[in-house]
C-alpha cells in the first residue's frame, strides 16, 4: 500500500537550506505514473539547480533529482503500457508536449514545454516520484536499480553526446572532465562503442580509475599538464578526432579546439555558470572545426543507453549514501572530490 507521507530532500529557493523531512506523497494525473523511488543519482545539474547557477528559474519549494529509479506503483487512468510491479526511472525530461516541431522530429528536449524533473516539477530526492507516462525510462527487471540510476542522466546524455560526435570505431576521443559523473561513463560508452579515449581531469584517485578501471589508454592532468600540447603529443600532433567537454569550469570551453583535429566536433555537455564557449576565427575556419552543444536524449536515446547497460558493457564505479546525506554530497562534488557518481539509497 501507498503510505501518505514520505521523506524528501527539500529547498525553498536558491541556496535554501536543503531539508530533509517529511512532505505528502504525490498522486499521479491520468497520464502520469508515481514510482517508488529506490535509488537516485547526484547530478552536478541538481547542485546548479540549488545554487540558481543558470538562466532558467527553478520552481519554488523544489525536491531535486533526475536519476530515479524504482518501482511504478500507480499509474494514472489513461497509462496503458506501464504496469503497477514495473521497474521504470525518472529522466531530467519529465514530460514534453508531443505536438511541437521538435517533439514531432523527436528531439523532445528541444520541447519549449518540456518539464525538467528536480527543475521545474519535483523530482527524485524523495521517496515516491511523479513522471509521465510517455516519458518514464522503462528499465528491465534484471538489472539493479543502484548502478541503472546514473544511466537515467550521465549515461543517456555522454551517450548521445558521443554520438553528436560524430567519431567513428578506432579514432580518439579526448574527455574533458573524465573522472566526474558523466566523465566515467563517458570513458565506458566511448569504449563500448569503439572509440579510443584520452582522459583529461585532476589527481590520482581519477587518474588510477580513468585508466585501470574504466578503460582509457592515456590521463592528462590539467593541473600539472600542458593540456593542449599533452593531448596533441599524444596525437601525432594532430588532436583528439573529438572533444567532449564536461568540466564545470570554463578554461576548456576557451581551449577544446586547440586539441582538436582537423575536421574535428568538439561537443559542448558540461554546463559551468555564466561561461562562454570561444575560439580563435581563423583555425577553427581552416581547419574546419565544429563545435556543437549537446543536451540529455531523446526517450530512444535513453532506451539504447540502458540496452549498453544491459548487455554487461558499462560498468563505471559508483558510490552508495543515504538520501538524508544529499548536503554532503553536494559539498564533495563542488569540492571536484568525486571520482564517478554518487548514488543515494531513499530508504535511508
Ligand atoms: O544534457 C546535458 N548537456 C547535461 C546533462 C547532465 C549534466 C549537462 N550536464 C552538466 C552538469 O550540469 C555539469 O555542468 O555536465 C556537467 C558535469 O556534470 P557531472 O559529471 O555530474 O559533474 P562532476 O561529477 O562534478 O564532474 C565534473 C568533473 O569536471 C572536472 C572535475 O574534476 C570533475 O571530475 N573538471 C573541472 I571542475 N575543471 C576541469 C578542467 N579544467 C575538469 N576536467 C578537466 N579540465
Ligand atoms: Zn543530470
Amino acid at each position: 500500500s501507498i503510505p501518505t507521507e514520505q521523506y524528501a530532500q527539500i529547498f525553498k529557493s536558491n541556496n535554501d537550506p536543503i531539508e530533509y523531512k517529511k512532505v505528502p506523497v504525490p498522486k499521479p494525473g491520468p497520464d502520469e505514473v508515481l514510482i517508488n523511488i529506490k535509488y537516485t543519482g547526484v547530478c552536478h545539474t541538481d547542485l546548479h539547480a540549488w545554487k540558481g547557477d543558470w538562466p532558467l528559474d527553478t520552481k519554488q519549494n523544489l525536491i531535486g533529482g533526475h536519476e530515479g529509479a524504482g518501482v511504478v506503483v500507480a499509474v494514472g487512468e489513461l497509462v496503458e503500457d506501464v504496469k503497477v510491479g514495473d521497474h521504470a526511472g525518472i529522466k531530467w525530461l519529465n514530460g514534453s508536449c508531443g505536438l511541437c516541431e521538435f517533439c514531432m522530429a523527436s528531439d523532445e528536449p528541444l520541447c519549449q514545454k518540456a518539464l525538467l524533473s528536480g527543475y521545474t516539477v519535483d523530482g527524485s530526492f524523495q521517496q515516491y516520484a511523479i513522471g509521465k507516462a510517455t516519458h518514464v525510462a522503462r528499465i528491465p527487471k534484471e538489472i539493479p536499480l543502484d548502478a541503472i540510476a546514473p544511466i537515467l542522466c550521465a549515461g543517456l546524455t555522454v551517450y548521445k553526446a558521443l554520438k553528436e560526435s560524430n567519431a567513428r570505431a578506432g579514432q580518439t576521443v579526448a574527455v574533458t572532465g573524465a573522472g566526474g559523473g558523466l566523465g566515467s561513463l563517458t570513458v565506458q560508452y566511448a569504449k563500448a562503442m569503439g572509440f579510443r579515449v584520452i582522459a583529461i581531469d585532476t589527481g590520482s584517485e581519477k587518474q588510477e580509475m580513468c585508466l585501470n578501471v574504466l578503460g582509457a589508454e592515456e590521463f592528462v592532468d590539467f593541473a600539472k599538464d600542458d593540456v593542449i600540447a599533452k593531448v596533441k603529443s599524444l596525437t601525432g600532433g594532430l588532436g583528439a578526432h573529438a572533444v567532449i567537454l564536461l568540466a564545470v569550469s570554463e578554461k576548456p570551453f576557451q581551449e577544446a579546439t586547440e586539441y582538436c583535429r582537423s575536421r574535428g566536433t568538439v561537443v559542448c555537455v558540461g554546463l559551468p555558470a555564466k561561461a562562454r564557449v570561444s575560439a580563435e576565427v581563423f583555425p577553427t575556419v581552416v581547419r574546419m572545426i565544429t563545435i556543437k552543444g549537446s543536451y540529455v536524449g531523446n526517450r530512444l536515446d535513453t532506451q539504447e543507453a540502458i540496452d549498453f547497460f544491459a548487455r554487461g558493457l558499462i560498468k563505471a564505479p559508483f558510490k552508495v549514501a543515504k538520501l538524508s546525506e544529499l548536503p554532503q554530497v553536494f559539498k564533495l562534488m563542488e569540492e571536484g572530490k568525486i571520482a564517478g557518481r554518487y548514488v543515494l539509497d531513499t530508504s535511508k
